[in-house]
């Protein structure tokens, strides 16, 4: 299956298929500046992007397991179509499942691209009877990571969706990082009962366990560190949502793919619809943005 990858979509020193950990076909993605992603087709998931300088943007845990039906713990897991709890396992299937490599290229100006796919199937109708067509363009270039959701009803019965990319960004030191830009905004706080507040820093910190959905957040957003800097800037459109979460000391330790102290290299900063779930009539189609770049890479 790789080998046919490999020759479908191969592009020389740009896009290379491979075997990965759990031996899953892995497609590397390198631009000509030096940077550098890894996608695995298992739930379409970006597990790592460095910056031209060799620089690590994303947390991908040591414990993550890379086996079919669990979700990879770290990167960017992409939540579809639940997010959290509910009639589907939590933050849905998309995850756990195994996408399709449908195309690669390199646009005019040297950037990487290539496109992943997941339809409906026998096992999915099975939890979610509907029709879908989902796919996600990931394009990488010397300082940034574009992704571009989109999800089309090619069936004949309506039906609604939460869409999520769970993004883990890495950090030196979450003790001295920050998020920035969601002062003023409305949130639901995940540790109490999804109970409503408005957020009163400029610079959201960490000092416990932090899970909050914040509802129509800003289209730009920073990830700062007090001796770094900037460690990444979030750019989304139609994408209103923005879940913060890190899971600090005890939750760590309940996760049996995560180490006790991961916590401390780590944070989510998730764009996505959840608030206000999109509903798709037969024919119809979303499509959102989220550009990560690098301000140091
Ligand atoms: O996005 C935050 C969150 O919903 C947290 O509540 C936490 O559970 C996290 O997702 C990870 O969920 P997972 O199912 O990947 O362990």
């Amino acid at each position: 299956m790789i080998g046919k990858l490999q020759s479908e979509y191969g592009i020389e020193s740009a896009v290379n298929i491979v075997e990965g950990n759990g031996r899953m076909p892995m497609i590397c993605m390198d631009h000509g500046s030096g940077s550098h992603a890894e996608v695995y087709l298992h739930g379409a998931h970006v597990t790592a992007w460095n910056c031209a300088n060799g620089k690590a943007m994303l947390f991908l845990s040591k414990e993550s397991k890379f086996e079919p039906g669990c979700a990879i713990r770290g990167g960017i897991p992409i939540v579809f179509p639940q997010f959290g709890d509910g009639v589907l396992p939590k933050h849905g299937f998309a995850r756990n499942m195994d996408w399709m490599l449908v195309d690669s290229s390199l646009t005019d100006d040297g950037k990487v691209l290539v496109i992943l796919q997941l339809t409906d199937s026998q096992s999915t109708r099975k939890i979610w009877n509907h029709h879908f067509n989902m796919q996600t363009e990931i394009v990488l270039s010397d300082h940034d990571l574009l992704l571009k959701p989109s999800i089309s009803n090619p069936g004949d019965d309506i039906f609604t969706f939460q869409f999520v990319f769970h993004t883990y960004f890495s950090t030196p030191d979450i003790r001295k990082t920050s998020v920035t830009g969601l002062k003023g905004i409305k949130y639901k706080d995940a540790l109490k009962g999804m109970s409503e507040f408005v957020e009163q820093e400029e610079n959201v910190r960490f000092v416990a366990e932090t899970d909050r959905v914040y509802i129509n957040a800003p289209d730009s957003l920073l990830i700062e560190h007090d001796d770094e800097g900037i460690l990444a800037s979030i750019k989304k459109s139609n994408m209103p949502d923005v879940v913060v979460w890190n899971p600090w000391i005890g939750k760590s330790k309940r996760l049996s793919d995560f180490g006790d102290d991961e916590y401390l290299q780590m944070v989510c900063v998730e764009t996505g619809v959840i608030e206000s779930p999109i509903c798709l009539c037969p024919g119809d189609s979303w499509a959102g943005e989220t550009l990560l770049s690098a301000e140091n890479g």
